[in-house]
């Protein structure tokens, strides 16, 4: 059996390429809408089954022109299911699930039942202001997350800031895993002339008294086998003085969140720190930031600039990086 995947602006020109190149025997398998190129297009997956013998050609006279109408007859019924499949439900629900926002975020929303532009912009304006909410920085702040997130670049872009503000501020990597790392963060120390310390993650709570700036920011190596959440927990001590940043990509996929936060829930997560602003093709994924139980937005990191490209999260700011590519128009059906 063959698959394959056709795009076209409409689903008439779609199911028309399929059968071009699969022929009359292809068989629908999906269809869904698809953004490519800031454009929407009806991406049609068909499939034909090589194996099956050659139709034989049509007996000729009367008896092939009702075969042939008897075939359109089959194609106008295909047709007519494919569009009502096509039709959906809640047309705005359904198109901002295609354009990447997550299904539990919309059904918060009331995604089946009436939600329309208005109701959600006024959802998400809503949300906004709440995840907005981290105020008070410690004195300890620890950034954490997955690989190459941008742990350590957000680290650096907020340690200048805070010491532009006239603070005394210092880093205190734990990264003793990766290969560079110390180097990396050594030339972002140098240049912006900040104190920096190094220690195994499991020396932490001897070298912080050490530590006596006015803020410390702690780096530390990506969550992953080597060094697993649980090493958080055993090794990073929880006082008042210390909270926990999780550095999330913008265009991470929710299951990977609701994975990595399942494991993370138990720390006092105080906020997330959202990187990779901007370099996305929908904004859509980015509403994972509203599914249950996220601690606030603090800072948003836009590019690579260190230390320009980073500023406070405020509900402006996100919702428009929220409502930015996002396609909220309602009148979906083809
Ligand atoms: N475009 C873009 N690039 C970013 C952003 N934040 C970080 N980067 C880049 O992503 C790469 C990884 O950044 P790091 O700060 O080293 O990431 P990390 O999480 O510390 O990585 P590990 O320590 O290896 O886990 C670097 O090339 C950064 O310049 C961002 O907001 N936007
Ligand atoms: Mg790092």
């Amino acid at each position: 059996m063959k698959v394959q995947k056709f795009r076209a602006k409409t689903s008439m020109e779609a199911l028309a390429k399929v059968k071009e190149a699969l022929g009359e025997e292809a068989v629908i398998l999906s269809t869904r809408r698809v953004r490519e190129g800031g454009k929407w297009l009806y991406e049609m997956t068909a499939a034909v089954d090589f194996d099956s013998p050659e139709p034989e050609a049509p007996p000729r006279g009367k008896e092939g022109l009702s075969l042939v109408l008897k075939e359109i007859e089959g194609l106008k019924n295909l047709l007519y299911g494919l569009q009502s499949s096509l039709r959906p439900q809640s047309p705005l629900g359904e198109s901002l699930r295609e354009q990447g926002v997550p299904s539990e975020v919309l059904k918060l929303w009331g995604e089946n039942g009436d939600l329309n532009k208005e109701t959600f912009l006024k959802k998400v304006s809503e949300a906004v202001a709440r995840k907005v909410a981290f105020q008070s920085f410690s004195r300890v702040l620890v950034f954490i997350g997955q690989a190459g997130v941008g742990k350590t670049t957000s680290l650096v872009k907020l340690a200048a800031r805070l010491s532009c503000a006239g603070n005394q501020v210092g880093i205190l990597s734990l990264d003793t895993v990766r290969v560079g790392a110390r180097e990396q963060i050594s030339r972002f120390a140098e240049l912006l002339d900040l104190p920096l310390k190094f220690a195994r993650p499991e020396d932490f709570a001897e070298v912080l008294p050490a530590c006596k700036w006015d803020f410390v920011l702690v780096d530390t190596p990506a969550l992953s086998v080597s060094f697993p959440v649980h090493h958080l927990f055993k090794f990073l001590k929880v006082t008042d003085e210390v909270s926990f940043h999780l550095v999330i990509r913008a265009t991470e996929s929710a299951l990977v969140i609701k994975t990595l936060w399942q494991k993370l829930k138990a720390l006092p997560v105080a906020s997330l720190v959202i990187t990779h602003l901007g370099s996305w093709v929908s904004s859509g994924p980015l509403f994972w930031i509203f599914m249950p139980g996220l601690p606030p937005v603090s800072f948003l990191s836009t590019g690579e600039r260190v230390p320009e490209d980073f500023e406070r999260a405020t509900p402006k700011r996100l919702l428009g990086f929220l409502l930015r590519n996002l396609d909220v128009e309602e009148n979906y059906a083809a």
